[in-house]
């Protein structure tokens, strides 16, 4: 099982995440990752707007390697919609799409045709897929908390899938139009079941090299949410590395199943450098070289093991210390 990609939006901000793209609209929309959190403080929310000349939409492209079979699990709440005529739209590929309504969910094929329909409830609903790309042997199965809904098997489209499309429409009478997503995972192999994606902070500082750009503590510049750049750590030396430690995990009725390491970084000059992202529970772990640009990107490692091997234990994210490298040329 590979994890594609996973997000509870809990840095609080989209900017310099690259794999996601927004787009749509105009006048008065926004996209924003803050709003009605599922779990934790934030969520991805689109916003379409009311009282615009002409219907328009919202819409997130969520990008991830191209598969040709993918299970998606996210928690998604439509919320407000006056016109609850078509609200929202979920895309895996171009093949396939999940219409949202306020109280209706129509699955449509690739011809457009309806192949399922679902009525459900305002709220937060955890959904998950299973699709199969083929052109005459695929799969299309949902899942509404935890019930198997709409399993659809036919044309799903040749090829492949590299992208999870939400839509949030402004409907037939131009009203206004929410639709918040959160705890979302994108994998291969099996259903990620029902995942919930919470926030460790830097608190301390175990060993550093960086150089501040302000007083105090270096872990204090880089614990921000949503992150202010106006402050940070930096250094000119090949090999300097910073590890900071994280507040404790309870998982007390939980099962931790991965962690998602977060760092946010640029270069100012034209060079070649590059960041490497340091995870320690005891034993550490360097990720690869990750290129830079000059304006902030920012970067993700997915952790399905702990740094010293085997599945995830409180004590591992007790003890857990997340970091940086840094690559100077
Ligand atoms: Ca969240
Ligand atoms: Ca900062």
């Amino acid at each position: 099982m590979t994890i594609l990609r996973a997000a509870g939006w809990e840095v609080g901000s989209l900017d310099g995440i690259d794999w996601v793209t927004l787009g749509g609209g105009v006048g008065n929309g926004t996209v924003i990752a803050t709003g009605t959190p599922h779990t934790g403080s934030y969520s991805l929310r689109l916003y379409s707007g009311q009282f615009i000349a002409a219907r328009y939409y919202r819409y997130a492209y969520i990008a991830f390697a191209a598969q040709s079979e993918v299970y998606v699990s996210f928690w998604i709440h439509p919320s407000t919609c006056y016109n609850k005529n078509q609200l929202g739209k979920i895309l895996l590929g171009a093949a396939i799409t999940l219409d949202l309504e306020y109280t209706h969910w129509d699955l449509h094929g690739p011809a457009g045709t309806t192949v399922g329909t679902r009525t459900i409830s305002s709220g937060w609903h955890h959904i998950q897929i299973h699709l199969i790309k083929h052109a005459t042997d695929g799969v299309f199965t949902t899942y509404i908390n935890g019930i198997q809904d709409i399993h659809f098997t036919g044309n799903t489209g040749a090829g492949t899938v590299n992208y999870l499309g939400l839509f949030c429409d402004s409907g037939g009478n131009k009203q206004h139009s929410y639709l918040y997503l959160d705890d979302m995972v994108i994998q291969t192999e099996s259903l990620p079941g029902d995942v919930r994606i919470e926030r460790l902070l830097p608190d301390g500082d175990d060993a550093v090299q960086f150089t501040r750009s302000a007083g105090g503590d270096n872990y204090a510049l880089v614990d921000e949410v949503p992150y202010s750049d106006a402050d940070y750590v930096y250094t000119e030396t090949n090999g300097h590395k910073d590890l900071y430690t994280l507040g404790d995990f309870d998982t007390t009725d939980k099962t931790p199943l991965f962690v998602v390491q977060w760092c946010r970084a640029k270069k100012d000059v034209g060079d070649a450098h590059q960041v490497k992202l340091v995870l320690d529970d005891g034993t550490e772990t360097v990720g690869d070289a990750e290129d830079l640009d000059t304006s902030y990107t920012s970067l993700q490692r997915i952790h399905e093991t702990k740094p010293s091997g085997g599945v995830w234990t409180d004590a591992a994210l007790d003890a857990l210390k997340t970091g940086q490298e840094a690559v100077i040329v």
